[in-house]
């Protein structure tokens, strides 16, 4: 035990020896690792203490106590995204990055275990980003489907900087394929209704760390399957694209409403699919306001407050005014 600690790794030590539950003794070996100086005289200590985060983490694992299948996250926003990769690949950084959340970021494995939802603004819409666990060809929480069969889509997450990166990606496109919900680049035709393809968007993490060679290996890799995007958390790289490509994923659509004579405000949209009408829009608002809908006037296309009818497709930004 080197003797040059400090007080507050004193104290956290003195919490893991006292601690009787997995949860407090987890929070104790985490506070010890933040608060260890990092030397190489204490790089023996950083391993150890890894070491039995890691255990904790098995034995965590076996406890037959997950309350599995009722883990469950309430989607708020416009829509719901699940953050999917292999330890370590940044998400917990990325949700991080683009919303008001503070998750736990380590540079050890299964630093996440429970879910944990964040806000992300695009212009003038929320998208819920929600960090999971990460999942390995050894383990895959039980509840963690449960979760992400909730969402619109995925984000899988590559770390170019990790030699394991490919082989780590393919095995969580198996298991998410084995639960039948495959990540798909874009929503097939004709959907097999046992299954649940997730439309998905490819984070190339770490961008600040490595050279253009090893962030192209990826791209090629999947750039013919997925819509890909060169991100870092530490740097400002990728985070507005991030954001455009999830957008353009989700194939939605943002309408404006106003009353008939108002004046119109374009804020706080009504988010729709693509290929919506103005039909679905009054559906949406009101299940009566369809049925005693009489006319629509549509501004944002070639004429402005053009008269349409129910079934007219609305387009992202339009503003519609709807007269019964
Ligand atoms: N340089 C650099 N480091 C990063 C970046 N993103 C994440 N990291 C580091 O990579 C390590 C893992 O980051 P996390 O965000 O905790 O990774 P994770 O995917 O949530 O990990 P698990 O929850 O264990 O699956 C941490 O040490 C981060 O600081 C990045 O863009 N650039
Ligand atoms: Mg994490």
């Amino acid at each position: 035990m080197p003797t040059n600690v400090t007080a507050q790794y004193r104290a956290a030590e003195a919490a893991y020896r006292a601690a009787k539950t997995i949860d407090e003794r987890r929070a104790a070996l985490e506070e010890m690792l933040a608060t260890v100086p990092k030397h190489k005289g204490t790089e023996k200590l950083q391993a150890d203490i890894k070491r039995r985060l890691a255990r904790l983490r098995q034995e965590a694992e076996r406890r037959p106590s997950h309350k599995g299948h009722s883990v469950h996250v309430e989607p708020e926003g416009a829509a719901q995204v699940v953050l999917l990769g292999p330890p370590n690949a940044g998400k917990s950084s990325l949700l991080a990055a683009l919303t008001h959340a503070t998750p736990n970021i380590a540079d050890y494995p299964f630093a996440t275990t429970k879910p944990q939802p964040g806000m992300m603004r695009f212009e003038d819409v929320q998208i819920q980003l929600v960090d999971l666990p990460p999942i390995t060809a050894e383990h895959m929480d039980t509840w963690l489907p449960n979760v992400v069969q909730t969402s619109d889509a995925a984000v899988l997450l590559a770390d170019p900087s990790n030699q394991d990166t490919l082989a780590g990606i393919e095995i969580i496109r198996e298991r998410m394929a084995a639960v039948h919900l495959p990540l798909v680049g874009e929503l097939p035709e004709g959907v097999d209704p046992r299954e649940m393809p997730l439309p998905t968007l490819l984070v190339i993490t770490k961008a600040d760390l490595v050279g253009p060679g090893d962030l192209e290996v990826l791209e090629e890799l999947y750039g013919q399957i997925y819509r890909t995007v060169r991100f870092s958390a530490t740097k400002h790289i990728g985070h507005q694209q991030f954001r455009i490509d999830l957008w353009k994923l989700l194939q939605l659509i943002r309408v404006y409403t106003k009353p008939p004579g108002k004046k119109a405000e374009r804020s706080d949209p009504f988010v729709l699919h693509i290929g919506s009408t103005v039909h679905d829009l009054a559906d949406r608002i009101h299940a009566d306001l369809a049925g005693k809908l009489a006319y629509a006037r549509v501004w944002g296309g070639k004429i402005e407050g053009q008269r349409v009818s129910r079934d007219f497709e609305l387009r992202d930004r339009d503003l519609v005014e709807l007269a019964t």
